[in-house]
């Protein structure tokens, strides 16, 4: 639908911007913190980086959060590392850890910043994955009781909290980026890792209610609208069999407490359907979630399978992203779309198409907990850096999620990725995100100084005239 005028964004809109503890803050043994699955990597593709260091936010904490109270952010979401807490997963607390975010947190109330939690970002403790991972129930419990002492100790200070991030990513592709359990307990599907962390975010849910009444709570996938290639019937078959597996198969037990029912005849088909004890079905429907927080990079697009290469990934895109899973679907490079520098599409239309999408089958208000361009940034001589081509993209796409406001979607807040630069999950550091930017090269760790890049500029007038201007 095309209208006259766009609806003004709402007040108290939560204009915001992302990050994940352990790509952001280093520090990765520090103050009696425990090792991660992500910290114990050490085959990354490209030969860039780990995330020993980062952007060390660790030891710029306070910087770092003037910098954002500078940009007039409302909101900023970033994710508690687990392993801070509770270093072990499940036993001591650690006092340091604890302490670490309350002075972020203090530090961002003190600027109006509204915390966003996220309790997880794919960063499970070593000792729980040696111990059977995300293929363990009792991580659901040590998940739960790290959940418990979130609440009782930030519930105070946080009213919005995020579950888990990109649960479906971990899913989907989650063994070819060692971000489910690591290397281990491959010997579990991962569909009963995924239903043992349903049931973990649903419990989470549930206790929130009964711990901090008032505070809100909602999941984080990664949801891309799935287009057919064409209007051929075999294709759209196609497109919403991927839809189901890859989006609504997650919201659906979020929201509704009950797995979505082309999804599960995938499961079925596969033989991969997670065994569901006594007592789980309830769990899962109690939960209710006060919004749906979503990443969005780019959709998809997909052809009916046809029998032999459906899983061959597109050349130059991503290949943990955006390959085609035999008999399901083939995936299909859109020609309508522009790529970025590193072969992802780029579809402002599609944020407005996802968020539309979202809304009509859950009625539930949106967070947008991630968009962004990931891009090789570089310094002028006078240190200056115009990266116009993120204004570009993220301009875009706010502008899509005006005109799904306009369609009637209710929108709480855009965080965009990322807040400062830090460490991709495919391409270290030199695939930038950030408004800020930090001097750092993927081995050579420079002064580690953050300056502001165009894109801060412009997205802090952005804020202050609360949208585009
Ligand atoms: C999402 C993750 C983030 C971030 C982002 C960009 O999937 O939640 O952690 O990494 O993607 O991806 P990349 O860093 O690979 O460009």
């Amino acid at each position: 639908m095309k209208y006259a005028a766009r609806k003004p964004f709402p007040e108290g809109f939560l204009w915001g911007a992302s990050t994940s503890g352990y790509q952001v803050e280093g520090a990765w043994d520090e103050d009696g913190k425990g090792k991660s699955i992500v910290d114990v990597r050490t085959d990354f593709p490209h030969g860039t980086t780990d995330y020993t260091v980062a952007a060390d936010h660790y030891h710029h904490v306070d910087e770092d959060v003037a910098l954002f109270g500078e940009l007039c952010l409302k909101a900023y979401r970033f994710s508690i590392q687990w392993t801070r807490i509770v270093p072990d997963g499940d036993g001591e607390l650690s006092a340091k850890g604890v302490a670490f975010y309350h002075r972020l947190i203090d530090g961002l109330i003190a600027q109006g910043i509204e915390p966003i939690v996220t309790m997880y970002h794919f960063d499970l403790p070593q000792a729980l994955a040696e111990k059977g991972g995300w293929g363990s129930r009792a991580t659901v419990d040590a998940f739960v009781r790290y959940a418990e002492e979130l609440y009782r100790e930030f519930g105070p200070k946080v009213a919005y909290w995020l579950t888990i991030n990109e649960q479906n990513m971990m899913v989907l592709y989650g063994s070819a980026l060692d971000i489910l359990d690591g290397p281990l307990n491959r010997e579990v599907s991962a569909y009963q890792k995924n239903h043992h962390m349903l049931l973990a975010q649903a419990r989470a849910m549930s206790r929130l209610r009964e711990m901090v009444p008032g505070a809100k709570i909602g999941p984080a996938p990664n949801i891309a609208y799935v287009y057919p290639e064409s209007c051929k019937p075999d294709d759209v078959v196609a497109a919403s069999d991927f839809n189901a597996i890859r989006n609504w198969l997650y919201l659906d037990v979020a929201v509704h407490g009950r797995y979505h029912p082309i999804a599960w005849a995938y499961l079925e088909a596969r033989g991969l359907t997670p065994t569901i004890e006594p007592g789980d079905a309830q769990i899962l429907a109690a939960a209710k979630p006060d919004f749906i927080g979503f990443n969005y990079y780019a959709t998809h697009t997909a052809a009916a399978p046809c029998g032999a290469g459906d899983e061959a990934a597109i050349e130059g895109g991503d290949p943990q992203i955006f390959m085609g899973e035999p008999g399901i679907f083939r995936a299909i490079a859109n020609p309508h779309l522009k790529k970025n520098a590193f072969g992802w599409e780029i579809d402002p239309v599609g944020f407005r198409i996802t968020l539309r999408e979202i809304y009509e089958r859950y009625h539930l208000p949106l967070l947008v907990t991630e968009n962004g361009l990931g891009a090789f940034d570089e310094v002028a001589p006078d240190g200056s850096i115009h990266d116009d081509y993120r204004i570009e993209y993220l301009r875009a796409h706010i502008e899509q999620m005006q005109w799904a406001i306009a369609d009637g979607v209710e929108v709480m807040g855009y965080c965009p990725w990322s807040a400062i630069d830090l460490v991709s999950t495919h391409h270290g550091i030199s695939k930038r995100y950030g408004f800020v930017y930090v001097d750092r090269g993927e081995h050579d760790l420079r002064t580690l100084g953050r300056s502001k890049k165009d894109s801060f500029f412009w997205y802090r007038r952005l804020i202050e005239a609360n949208g585009l201007v």
